[in-house]
């Protein structure tokens, strides 16, 4: 089984959460020519016709594009130990906490990657102060649903702890750090608390710890490059 991926993108992280827990053994690529050129992705075009990360690629061929239908696949085929509650409630609100990343957190952080990628004397501090605000505002949805037992849902580690905390990496640390806005987990006793307790999971810090090297490494080149066109 090969996993196409990138550590700096937070949604293959909920599906290596099930590789890691589930000890699943998968060869994990980086797509070639990724995060480069439109045209320079030709390759894995042909892997993935979405031209996204993550994507499974099985041992006889077949592609699996789009990380909750991966996580699903891989519960499926992999029933044990069971990363999903059984009690329809909670298992309803694992994929609410997962959808609530990728619709509105992840959405929300658009217009500050878009920043990030721009040299600072671009930069539009107002909008970055306005799109910081949405961000918690998305924010504030997790903090309704999230559990206060130490995980995501129902006590246990689950795919949605693998959603939430590269966003909170993002969110809590990256944002506030590189456009000086502040911590919305401030704000947000019910999340903040879960952002302290997830990282003494052993599999979440691992996650958590993979998503910041990658962003501070992501963070190293896109200076050099800056440096480069000065
Ligand atoms: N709905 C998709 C979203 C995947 C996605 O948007 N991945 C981004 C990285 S965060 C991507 O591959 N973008 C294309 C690119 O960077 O070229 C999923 O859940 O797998």
């Amino acid at each position: 089984m090969k996993l196409f991926q990138t550590y700096d993108s937070p949604f293959p992280t909920r599906v290596r959460l099930l590789l890691y827990a589930k000890g699943i053994d998968a060869e994990i690529i980086r797509p070639p020519g990724f995060g480069a050129t439109a045209e320079s992705k030709a390759e894995y075009l042909n892997v993935n016709p979405i031209g996204r990360v993550p994507a499974l690629v099985l041992d006889d061929g077949r592609v699996l594009p789009e990380s909750e239908v991966i996580c699903e696949y891989l519960e499926d085929a992999y029933p044990t130990p069971s990363l999903r509650p059984t009690d329809p409630w909670e298992r309803a609100r694992m994929r609410l906490l997962s959808r609530i990343c990728d619709f509105y957190v992840v959405m929300a952080m658009v217009p500050l990657f878009n920043f990030a990628g721009r040299s600072r004397r671009h930069w539009e501090m107002q909008a970055i102060y306005d799109a910081s605000g949405k961000v918690a505002e998305a924010l504030a949805y997790l903090e309704t649903f999230i559990g206060s037992d130490g995980y995501a849902v129902g006590g246990a580690l689950t795919q949605a702890d693998g959603a939430i905390a590269p966003q909170l990496v993002l969110a809590s640390e990256w944002i506030p750090a590189l456009f000086g806005t502040p911590d919305p987990l401030a704000s947000l006793p019910k999340l903040a608390a879960y952002w302290v307790a997830i990282q003494k999971d052993p599999i979440a810090s691992r996650l958590i710890e993979e998503t910041r090297e990658a962003i501070a490494q992501q963070q190293a080149a896109a200076r050099e490059m800056a440096k480069q066109a000065v």
